[in-house]
């Protein structure tokens, strides 16, 4: 199967999960990318079934809005049943890399508000260890000079991400050059860098579940 077909599979058996969890006053977490995307296209079809979404960036609100599915803004939820989105990167641990959207501080926070995290990836997102694809890092533009001198200080090579504003209105530095052997010290070491707002680790909030598509089918891990 192309990755496509692979991320479409995914979407489904994340649907298939999430229908037992749905309540007519439910809010649900909707993530960001292309695998979301599925996921958001195949929510339409429950619109009905539960109340509507908290979404991750203004592109999935949008999306979720287009298909006639109710928006709401974190403060007014608290809590939300189910998260699911997507990855860039995730350990056997569910540990993440997330961000190559530029949506990573609101995935964060939704996911930190979420009882149950559903991470939907294709069999290429699977690795030993994180750092093959460049750790995203959400900066405070006037910050964003002295965050590079603090990565280069670490032996990571920051690489401005162009052209990119965040839906927070800030910056992001994508850091190259590193495996990540301990993910839950690396996400606080970076987010203690004065001008970071976050870095794109999830490894103290990681997936509760991975929907992980292959060619022999869709794997649930744990
Ligand atoms: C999002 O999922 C981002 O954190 C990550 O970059 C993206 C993966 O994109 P895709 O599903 O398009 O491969 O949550």
């Amino acid at each position: 199967m192309n990755q496509n077909a692979l991320k479409r599979a995914v979407a489904v058996a994340a649907i298939d999960e999430i229908r037992p969890l749905l309540a007519k006053d439910s809010v649900i977490g909707v993530g960001t990318g292309s695998t979301a995307d599925h996921f958001i296209d195949l929510l339409a079809e429950l619109r009905h079934d539960f109340q509507g979404a908290v979404a991750s960036s203004r592109a999935s609100a949008e999306r979720l809005k287009g298909h006639g599915i109710d928006v709401f803004e974190l403060n007014h939820v608290g809590t939300v049943p189910v998260y699911v989105d997507g990855a860039d990167e995730i350990n056997p641990r569910l540990e993440m890399i997330k961000g190559g959207g530029a949506a990573l501080t609101r995935e964060k926070i939704v996911a930190a508000c979420a009882e149950r995290f559903i991470c939907i990836a294709d069999a290429s997102k699977r690795v030993e260890v994180l750092g093959g694809y460049p750790l995203p890092v959400e900066v405070i533009p006037m910050a964003r000079s002295y965050v590079a001198r603090e990565l280069v200080t670490r032996s990571i090579t920051p690489v401005y991400r162009d052209g990119v504003i965040t839906d927070n209105g800030n910056q992001i530095l994508d850091c190259y050059d590193f495996l990540i052997e301990e993910p839950r010290e690396i996400e606080f070491a970076l987010n203690n860098i004065v001008g970071v707002v976050t870095n794109g680790l999830f490894a103290h909030r990681p997936a509760d579940l991975l929907l992980l598509g292959t060619d022999q089918g869709v794997e649930r891990l744990t």
